[in-house]
């Protein structure tokens, strides 16, 4: 059970047992994260005393430019996973193709693989708005001991052993899960301790807070138009609250504690979307749904999709179980 006020490392030894094929490399793996975490966390916070925030001089592979902030996270956890040796194979929303870790055919036989998109919402940065982290967790399917192949990334998320978000808001806070339910820590910046400030959350099952982009509307799919006009409806609950941050692990954060919906619906601009299935999608999905929540690109569940590439995007409608039906029952009436 749970306890408030427990440290991330007393709840994780505690927990132990909880984790499926338990050997104790999870946990390392999860101690390996809140500690790369700390790092990013620390640089996040002084982005607006040095300069470090704007434009990198690179573009990534999804065409956008990068700013430093998103290297030095994309780099910090990397390093952080690659120097403990705790993973075999690492995937990054920032890299073209996925990192083999030296030493996984031979010197040790790590058996899980990340996913991670290092900050996601960087282009809130340097206007002083939330941003986060997001992880995905998986056992490798091919052998130990062989290096790491493309399979072992392009899994299902419902495949995931464990997935986690950290918000460098307010408050930075680390929110996982191992299958077992979510738990949310705390950080203590004096003492760089995780506390135990939200044990087994769980997602209203209806809400009033719709989050989309809704400056897109004209592009978006005449399902989620009409869903928009059901949400803004004088009726019974409704009209609905809107607030979008434009940083999803802000806008699903606020939502998995005050119930709503997040949308990121496909449309005439962008076929599939813009968030991406492996990196955002799959972990938010799979922590959503351990809430008690839902997550669907509409139509069928995240966690069902097969990936192809590693940067595949897909529609994302997530939150609230009674809103993303709601939303749900919209999209049908007119199909995919
Ligand atoms: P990023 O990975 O380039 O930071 O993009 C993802 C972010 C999400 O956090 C957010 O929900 C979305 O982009 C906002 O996009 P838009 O400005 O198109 O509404
Ligand atoms: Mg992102």
């Amino acid at each position: 059970m749970p306890k408030r006020n427990q440290t991330l490392g007393e709840f994780i030894i505690e927990n132990q047992a909880d984790f499926a094929y338990s050997s104790g490399e999870l946990s390392r793996l999860i101690n390996s994260l809140r500690l790369a975490a700390k790092v990013v966390n620390h640089e996040v916070n002084k982005a607006g005393l040095v300069d470090i925030i704007g434009g990198y001089g690179e573009t990534n592979i999804q065409g956008e430019d990068q700013q430093k902030l998103d290297v030095m996270a994309n780099e910090t956890f990397i390093q952080t996973l690659t120097n403990r040796e705790i993973v075999c194979g690492i995937a990054s929303e920032e890299n073209d193709d996925f990192i083999t870790i030296a030493g996984c055919d031979r010197d040790h036989q790590n058996k899980y693989v990340v996913l991670i998109d290092p900050l996601d919402g960087s282009s809130n940065i340097d206007v002083n708005v939330s941003v986060g982290t997001i992880f995905s967790i998986y056992r490798r399917v091919s052998p130990i001991g062989t290096p790491v192949t493309k399979d072992d990334f392009l899994q299902a998320g419902n495949n995931q052993v464990a997935a986690g978000y950290i918000i460098y808001g307010t408050s930075t806070m680390l929110v996982y899960t191992t299958g077992n339910g979510v738990n949310g820590f705390t950080l203590n910046p004096a003492l760089g301790s995780w506390y135990l400030s939200h044990p087994d959350m769980k997602i209203p099952t209806t809400g009033k807070i719709y989050s989309i982009n809704e400056g897109n509307y004209v592009h978006f799919p005449q399902g989620v138009k009409d869903y928009i006009k059901y949400c803004q409806e004088e009726k019974e609950d409704r009209p609905y609250t809107s607030r979008y941050i434009g940083s999803m692990v802000s806008d699903i954060h606020r939502n998995m504690i005050k119930g709503g919906i997040f949308i990121y619906p496909k449309s005439s601009k962008a076929t599939n979307g813009k968030l991406r299935l492996l990196y955002e999608c799959n972990p938010m999905a799979f922590i959503v749904e351990q809430a008690g929540g839902k997550a669907t690109d509409g139509f069928k569940r995240i966690l069902e999709i097969k990936p192809e590439e590693l940067h595949q995007r897909v529609p994302f409608f997530c939150g609230s179980t009674r809103m993303v039906e709601k939303a749900e029952e919209f999209m049908a009436q007119y199909g995919d």
